[in-house]
């Protein structure tokens, strides 16, 4: 079945990275040659009609069709295999990753906070509280909103573009939007979701391979859409703790944040502006 595989690979898929990844893969692995079968099978017989009903031979049309029911037998399996595939693998591996979320005494939390071209990654820090956020506090240096005057926001930890996270250790997100609607994809990770304004979402995965890995938006939005790119750093437990540590040093004095990507060549439009919830001040100004 290995060298099955590699059609995923062959048409542009990176390695997987992730514990439930294997199992995306094998789906769309399968989607791929069934496809590929289909493609052979329709055209072949596409190819058989134009020259088995050409004109020369057919001057007038036959007003009593085909009689043989070989094409409802295929067209009735070609749904069948299509309906297995979707409610005995496709729904059943969802609805695993939307029920089944590891406890959060085990997992890493991170609130992913996107916005107009970048992604703000929003960790709790030792205390293992989240501050607050409110849209009230947002500036080019706090672009999550981060109160702080919220005693837990202390030692929160902001970066933007690069998150670090451990292996083999599930990941939760909790994924919300400042503007428009983004989409956080770890095509590595075989997870992503789309960031909605006004609603907060959650996804979790387990990275089982340290590396540097991309994250991208995948929702088209805006000018800079082409630009909204990040990168998570799977690290040994080791190298996330001292990663955890230099960002904890640098937070240092409440206000966290890293300062603010500049603003975008492309710059938010006008008319990309977000409608209020997020309408705050704008990041890029
Ligand atoms: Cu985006």
């Amino acid at each position: 079945m290995s060298s099955l595989a590699l059609i995923n690979e062959f048409l542009g898929m990176p390695p997987n990275a992730s514990s439930h990844g294997y199992q995306i893969d094998h789906i769309i692995e399968f989607c791929h040659w069934f496809m590929g079968a289909l493609f052979l099978g329709w055209s072949a017989f596409f190819i058989f009609v134009l020259i088995r009903f050409r004109k020369r031979r057919h001057p007038v049309a036959d007003h009593h069709g085909v009689k043989s029911g070989i094409s409802t037998h295929l067209e009735f399996s070609v749904v069948l295999i299509e309906a297995v595939l979707l409610v005995g693998f496709a729904i059943p591996l969802w609805a695993k990753r939307v029920n089944e979320f590891p406890p959060t005494k085990d997992a890493i939390l991170v609130n992913v906070v996107s916005q107009q071209f970048s992604f703000n990654y929003h960790l709790p820090g030792p205390d293992g509280q989240f501050g607050r956020r409110d849209i009230s506090f947002e500036s080019n240096s706090n672009p999550i909103g981060l109160d702080p005057n919220d005693p837990a926001s202390k030692d929160d930890i902001v970066t933007v573009g690069e998150l670090h996270v451990p292996v083999n250790r599930p990941v939760i997100v909790e994924l919300s939007s400042k503007d428009v609607i983004h989409d956080f994809f770890l095509p590595s990770m075989r997870i992503g979701a789309d960031a909605v304004p006004g609603s907060r979402i959650p996804l979790w995965f387990t990275p089982v391979k340290t590396g540097t890995y991309e994250v991208i938006c995948a929702q088209l939005c805006g000018l800079g859409h082409y630009s909204m790119k990040g990168t998570l750093v799977v690290d040994t437990p080791e190298d996330y703790q001292a990663w955890l540590k230099e960002r904890a040093e640098l937070a240092g004095g409440g206000q966290s944040a890293p300062p603010a990507p500049a603003p975008h060549p492309g710059g938010p439009q006008p008319e990309n502006k977000p409608p209020a919830p997020a309408a705050s001040p704008s990041p890029s100004g």
